[in-house]
């Protein structure tokens, strides 16, 4: 499987050389999540992912029909927000997708401007430009619907040096659970129909000025079951990468359907985190409970040194340690990189996080996609959704 990695061009040096950037991106701002019981949710991504407490809005602050908390690790944002009443429009996302991310906010020098440029390519308005202010200055924020109900928010924050933003206060609180360090958002991929895939390549393209990064057939990504169609979205700096999936004909359900189905449409499927020590991160993780997809089999750990050739002796980590902890090894011409799964983490199979190190490698685990899909069928088999 490293092999077919090796014939892949990475699309983004054409970007740098291209015209000026319409849209330039700092990164990823914040991820929102819409729940169904915000309390619950910041407790568990405090306890088990080492989030901390950072802001805060809810009836105390005077927002009366929603509450959210903000937590921070490193560089990275989330913000949990849950209605108060029945009258919230909130309601009805949670109704049909159960908890998810409603949010992907993107920070911006001129939120105004990226309004602009990405509404007359024609993107859909969710959120006309916003100023808020308070006396740490003024936030500004505009958004667009990209696929599913998915929002992208963008956040231009250049005059502002509060905790957060206007509307929230700093959320000070004797529960702090250490960090386990997660750094900052690597990508986001999104889940999307049957054929939608490619429409969505060409609004990423067409609206936002991202490039194809990297791109996998079914040849590629497939198991005995099922496979998958993936294409990799990059900004013009590549501080934002969005992989975008689509279902492939298999013999079974793939689980790009089985997320469609419980999600009931696109939205987003994994948020993975870079960490600069997998291996202590991922036993922290372990240790507060939470829950990775099943370990590669014994063949898996033994083909490590042949699939990663000239990048074996790179290898910085123990492969027992890291057969231990479940966490895959894949490499490409670049370097190798470092990857592991957690189980989805709401009821509906869902969501799911991943955590990476990278150490050197620009690419996505291609070489891992099969031990990796052979265990998200094991869990489908459990829940009889294969
Ligand atoms: O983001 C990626 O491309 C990798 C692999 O359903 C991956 O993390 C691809 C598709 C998928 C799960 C993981
Ligand atoms: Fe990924």
């Amino acid at each position: 499987m490293a092999k077919e990695v090796k014939s892949v061009e990475y699309g983004l040096e054409k970007i740098f050389e291209g015209a000026q950037d319409f849209l330039p991106l700092l990164g990823t701002d914040y991820v929102e999540f819409y729940v169904g019981n915000a309390k619950q949710a910041a407790h568990f991504y405090k306890s088990a992912f080492g989030f901390q407490s950072l802001a805060y809005k809810g009836l105390e602050t005077g927002s009366r029909d929603e509450v959210s908390y903000v937590l921070v690790q490193n560089k990275i944002r989330l913000v949990l927000t849950t209605p108060l009443n029945s009258k919230s429009p909130i309601n009805e996302h949670i109704v049909k997708h159960g908890d998810g991310v409603k949010v992907v906010a993107l920070w911006v020098e001129d939120a105004r401007s990226a309004f602009e440029e990405t509404t007359k390519r024609g993107a859909k308005v969710f959120m006309e430009p916003t100023v808020e202010k308070d006396e740490f200055g003024e936030v500004v924020r505009a958004g667009i619907y990209t696929y599913g109900e998915t929002v992208h928010m963008f956040v231009e924050r250049k005059n502002y040096n509060g905790t957060f933003m206007p509307g929230f206060v700093e959320w000070k609180t004797q529960y702090n659970p250490e960090p386990v360090g997660l750094k900052y958002i690597d990508h986001m991929v999104g889940n999307v129909g049957w054929g939608e895939m490619n429409t969505w390549v060409k609004w990423y393209e067409d609206v936002m000025g991202f490039e194809n990064f990297l791109s996998f057939d079914d040849t590629q990504i497939h198991t005995e079951y099922s496979a998958l169609m993936s294409k990799v979205m990059s900004n013009g700096n590549g501080r934002v990468k969005f992989p975008i999936n689509e279902p492939a004909e298999g013999i079974k359900k793939s689980q790009i359907e089985e997320y469609l189905d419980f999600y009931e449409g696109a939205g987003v499927q994994h948020i993975a985190v870079a960490t600069d020590n997998i291996i202590e991160t991922v036993s922290a993780l372990r240790s507060r409970g939470v829950e990775f997809l099943t370990t590669p089999p014994e063949e898996y750990y033994k083909a490590v040194p042949g699939r990663l050739e000239e990048h074996s002796h790179e290898l910085r980590e123990d492969i027992e340690t890291l057969k231990g902890l479940g966490i895959m090894i894949d490499a490409d011409e670049e370097g190798y990189l470092l990857q592991i799964f957690t189980k989805p983490v709401e009821d509906r199979p869902t969501l799911f996080f991943e955590i990476i190190q990278r150490m050197g490698a620009r690419g996505f685990g291609a070489g891992n996609f099969k031990a990796l899909f052979e265990s998200i069928e094991r869990e489908q088999a459990l829940r009889g959704t294969l």
